[in-house]
């Protein structure tokens, strides 16, 4: 009898490389500073996780006190728990216990691009220089406010840090607001995909250039299958400092929350969770642009910071092996740190071969 293939299964074959791509992440806590949860201060959105100088190094947002959202009447009073953040650091010995250092990228003096808070940081070493990718905002911090993306440079893991005297990337803003009330829903137009916030900057030395990953938000974001209108661009530069050119295939994912990549196979993966029709799954794509998807996976946590390894080729999973990544406390809003790891007991039960013959 001719064998027949039903519409599942043939679009399951496009997706399915292989099973060693299919996985499971679990979260585990840690000991020390970073595992601390205390409701006046929060400790979120790390970045990758680096070995170096014989120590594990992270960076992270820290900030004091509580939130009262936008709207509270005080344009000083803190509005989200990523507001009046500093960037923070912390070491390891062994990926388990962290220990608080000290403060590694201030916000700016008062009237400079970056005066109202610096946070959700990245970090890469490359060539002996270590360089810190982040989230900056400008005062006061409204609902329409504009965020764009500076970077930080320092010989040592420890600092001293220097910043460069102005965002490496900056919204696109080509939307057009509605009127002048503070309501980033109320729009003419909405322009490109990241014409409102420019978040969660990753940047990667790949095929020579520095490619700047990055989640974008439209001015009059709305809701996009049932998640948040947010997706992927990428930003090219020949040099660390920029200028940044934005790829013209932006957006390179229609999905994603925070910006999860790391080097495969000549490529880039990718693991996208939390919002979009295809949250929820692991991509690659060959040129760091054109991404398929590879598997499917349940979730994963919140602002995943990968630890950057060399041995990144040994399997597709391998760059995503363990990291950090924040938990919310539900009452207080505040974060704390948590370890994930790809849960290695499921190994053999997702690396059975299935086929559909
Ligand atoms: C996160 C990230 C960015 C946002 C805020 C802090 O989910 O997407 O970092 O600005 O929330």
């Amino acid at each position: 009898m001719e064998k027949k293939l039903s519409a599942a299964s043939l679009r399951a074959l496009n997706y399915t490389k292989g099973p060693e791509w299919f996985c499971e992440i679990v979260t585990k806590p840690i000991t020390g500073d970073l595992a601390e949860n205390d409701p006046e201060v929060t400790r979120r959105d790390p970045s990758a996780v680096i070995h170096a100088d014989g120590l594990f190094h992270v960076w992270y947002s820290k900030s004091k006190g509580r939130s009262h959202g936008f709207g509270s009447g005080d344009l000083d009073a803190k509005t989200f728990p990523w507001d009046h953040c500093d960037i923070w650091y912390a070491t390891s010995t062994d990926g388990w216990h962290w220990e608080e250092q000290s403060l590694a990228v201030a916000r700016g003096s008062k009237g400079s691009y970056d005066d109202r808070s610096v946070f959700t940081p990245e970090i890469l070493a490359h060539e002996g220089k270590y360089y810190l990718v982040y989230q900056v905002v400008i005062s006061p911090y409204l609902r329409r406010s504009f965020e764009n993306i500076s970077l930080a440079v320092a010989d040592s893991p420890s600092g001293p840090w220097t910043k460069l005297p102005g965002p490496i990337l900056e919204a696109s803003a080509d939307g057009e607001w509605e009127g002048e009330e503070d309501n980033r829903f109320l729009v003419k137009k909405k322009g490109s995909f990241d014409s409102h916030k420019v978040h969660d900057p990753t940047l990667m030395f790949y095929q020579g250039k520095f490619c700047l990953y990055y989640k974008g938000e439209p001015m009059g974001e709305e809701m996009f299958f049932g998640g948040r209108e947010t997706k992927w661009g990428v930003a090219i530069a020949d040099k660390i400092e920029g200028p940044y050119i934005r790829s013209e295939y932006n957006p390179v994912t229609n999905s994603g929350h925070e910006v999860c990549v790391w080097h495969y196979n000549g490529g880039i993966a990718a693991m996208l969770t939390t919002d979009g029709p295809e949250k929820n799954t692991l991509q690659w794509a060959p040129d760091g642009i054109n991404f398929e998807i590879q598997a499917v996976i349940k979730g994963a946590p919140h602002a995943n910071g990968l630890f950057r390894t060399s041995d990144h080729d040994i399997g597709p999973l391998e760059g995503l092996r363990w990291g950090l990544c924040h938990v919310v406390d539900d009452e207080t809003g505040t974060g704390y740190i948590n370890r994930f790891e790809i849960d290695e007991s499921l190994k053999e039960y997702f690396m059975k071969r299935e086929t559909y013959e």
